[in-house]
């Protein structure tokens, strides 16, 4: 029996070293999963961005001992940026950066090329696209470079994430390059576009004319590279039985494989931690919405929680549209019952906008000023009670006011006066370029924090990070301080945000469409007892989830503090089903796959 052959493994997305959404979440959670499998035998390719790289990324030298590096050497003499090195991020893979630059000015011979070759139109297409073509073109020419290094010695197998990264891959094929081919589609662009436009989307996609609505959205070029991708691919696969419909339908391919979505768990464990690092960073939560709200309506922070939902911005397809709806609808059910608690919903997306709004830091920075005059306070007043203790001969307490120095009591009154005033707290943190349907709605709904209402909203049109100066949390730090994550979406091939609740011991709503949703009603019957919720919007009407959510959420804010720590309890200990040690098989499997169906 001849030996098996060596296996080489690439794997590249647009994400790789540079994170947009989800798939960035995907690539890089599962590498230490691949590293423990391919060792030296693999390797990231993405594209090349200066400010992300210098974070994330250290140079080694190349060196002509092996396949990859004498390729490198020879497109790097052909002119071609190309960057060799480590990713640091845990597992601490080796990755190949492309600088797009370099190829760009050649980019209209590519397209004509594609053109004669796949008849893929892109005249007067977006940048970005003529970048996702460039870095295609990169990653070609170094595959079919490694593959004639190889020699046929290695079984080389490139796994590539979206159609961003795969604007070469028809041309990889057609040159019968020795190399197997696996596609993943983590959603598809007439899936985005649809979704979010046509009614009852789901009950029409057999219908849908593809290349027309593809026309008819101004997005011909992306659709016509997935789908050629999909087609030409050893193997396409997908994360979700939802999408693979989609695959189906504008793709023209039923996936041979879904490849649902895992974390590393193990990142995310905090050893019986998590309550604690619940109460450290709902803390922080607590100081911006002090700084926020305080200012003109103080209200009962122990009785108060904080909801929030995540995610790229659209608007209907991540369900923000219903959850805005639910709000408004467990705003009434609060003030009827007259609850004695207060939500604070943060809706985090990005949105293009001028700066943060300069009041919002202002309040914030008042508060801290706030905060240090009562620390001088207490300090003054320690010292002074510690010499009176020492040196008196009674038992009597002393005057604590008197301690307190007139400069101080001056100076504590004018700041909270200063500070305090009649207007409304503003819904959103940031100065917006333009109004959007988040705000639209809420001025629809009235929910814009008049005092009565038991439900606030704060819109932080950014994503968050640890340099954020109104929370001062990274994201996974924001998620554990937050009491529970709404994610109802329409459109959501896996979903993301509401399994990185669950790892973070976070109880979450997602949606019966959602990947990850369905994925958790297939493999567990009893998924509400873990702090998974589900809104069923696959056959109930928008106003009947709504409703249902609504529900959900009046029966969360009643639970009491007691129900919500055996809850999140609960919730951390299911996550490890996710963890990529038991999910990377699935890509194990389309590796296999894309070999054997290469070999026939
Ligand atoms: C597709 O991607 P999306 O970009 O729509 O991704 P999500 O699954 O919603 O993930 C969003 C990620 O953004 C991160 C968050 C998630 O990993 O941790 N994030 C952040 O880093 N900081 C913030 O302030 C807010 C969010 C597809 F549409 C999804 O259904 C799939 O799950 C995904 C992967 O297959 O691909």
């Amino acid at each position: 029996m001849a030996a098996e052959k060596k296996k080489y493994l690439f794997e590249i997305a647009w994400e790789t070293c540079n994170q947009v959404g989800g798939i960035y979440t995907v690539i890089r959670t599962k590498v230490p999963s691949m590293v423990e499998k391919w060792g030296e035998d693999y390797a990231l390719l993405g594209p090349y961005f200066p400010q992300t790289a210098s974070a994330e990324f250290e140079p080694i030298p190349v060196t002509d001992e092996t396949p990859l590096g004498r390729a490198i050497i020879s497109l790097r003499q052909k002119g071609l940026g190309i960057h060799y090195g480590y990713w640091l991020i845990t597992g601490k893979p080796k990755i190949v950066l492309f600088e797009l630059e370099t190829l760009l000015p050649e980019v209209d011979a590519i397209k004509g090329r594609i053109w004669d070759n796949h008849k893929i139109s892109t005249l007067g297409v977006e940048e970005l696209v003529n970048q996702t073509i460039v870095f295609g073109e990169m990653i070609r020419l170094l595959l079919t470079e490694v593959a004639e290094e190889h020699k046929n010695k290695t079984q080389l197998v490139a796994h590539f994430h979206e159609w961003m990264a795969s604007t070469g891959l028809p041309d990889l094929k057609k040159d019968k390059v020795k190399i197997s081919t696996v596609f993943t589609t983590h959603a598809t662009m007439l899936g985005r576009y649809l979704a979010g436009n046509v009614p009852n989307f789901y009950d029409v996609i057999e219908n849908f004319d593809w290349h027309k609505e593809a026309k008819h959205y101004g997005i011909e070029a992306q659709a016509c590279f997935e789908r050629a991708a999909a087609q030409k691919a050893d193997v396409l696969t997908t994360v979700s039985d939802i999408t693979a419909k989609e695959c189906q339908y504008f793709l023209g391919r039923i996936p041979e494989l879904i490849l649902p979505n895992g974390l590393n768990i193990q990142r995310f464990a905090a050893l019986h931690e998590h309550q604690n690092l619940h109460s450290k960073y709902k803390e922080s939560i607590s100081n911006f919405v002090m700084g926020h709200f305080f200012q003109s309506q103080p209200f009962d922070l122990d009785q108060t929680l904080y909801l929030f939902t995540s995610g790229r911005f659209e608007y209907s397809n991540k369900g923000y549209d219903i959850t805005l709806d639910a709000l408004a609808i467990l705003n009434r059910k609060m003030k009827e019952a007259g609850s004695k608690k207060t939500v604070v919903m943060f809706f985090v997306t990005k949105q293009p906008y001028h700066s943060i709004d300069p009041e919002v830091l202002h309040s914030r920075a008042v508060l801290d000023e706030i905060r240090e005059n009562c620390h001088a306070i207490e300090k003054e007043v320690g010292e002074h009670l510690f010499k009176a203790s020492a040196s008196s001969s009674d038992l009597q307490m002393p005057d604590l006011n008197a301690f307190v120095d007139e400069y101080w009591r001056m100076r504590l009154r004018r700041t909270v006066q200063t500070w305090k005033t009649n207007a409304r707290p503003k819904v959103v943190t940031h100065l917006l370029k333009q109004e959007d349907d988040i705000i639209r709605n809420l001025h629809r709904t009235n929910l814009l924090n008049n005092p009565d209402d038991k439900v606030k909203v704060v819109y932080h049109p950014d994503f968050i990070v640890s340099t954020n100066p109104l929370f001062g949390l990274d994201y996974g730090q924001f998620v554990r301080g937050c009491h529970l994550g709404v994610f109802p979406s329409y459109y959501e091939p896996w979903g993301y945000t509401p399994l990185e609740c669950m790892a973070r011991g976070v109880p979450t709503v997602t949606s019966d469409l959602s990947g990850f949703g369905d994925y958790m009603m297939q493999i567990m019957r009893d998924y509400e007892q873990w702090g998974v919720s589900v809104v069923n919007r696959k056959t109930q009407s928008y106003q009947e989830a709504a409703e249902q959510l609504a529900n959900l959420l009046f029966k969360f804010v009643q639970q009491s503090q007691r129900d919500r720590i055996t809850q999140r309890n609960r919730v951390e200990s299911i996550a490890d089903t996710f963890d990529w040690s038991n999910l990377r098989s699935y890509y194990d499997t389309a590796h296999e796959l894309a070999i054997i169906k290469k070999k026939r």
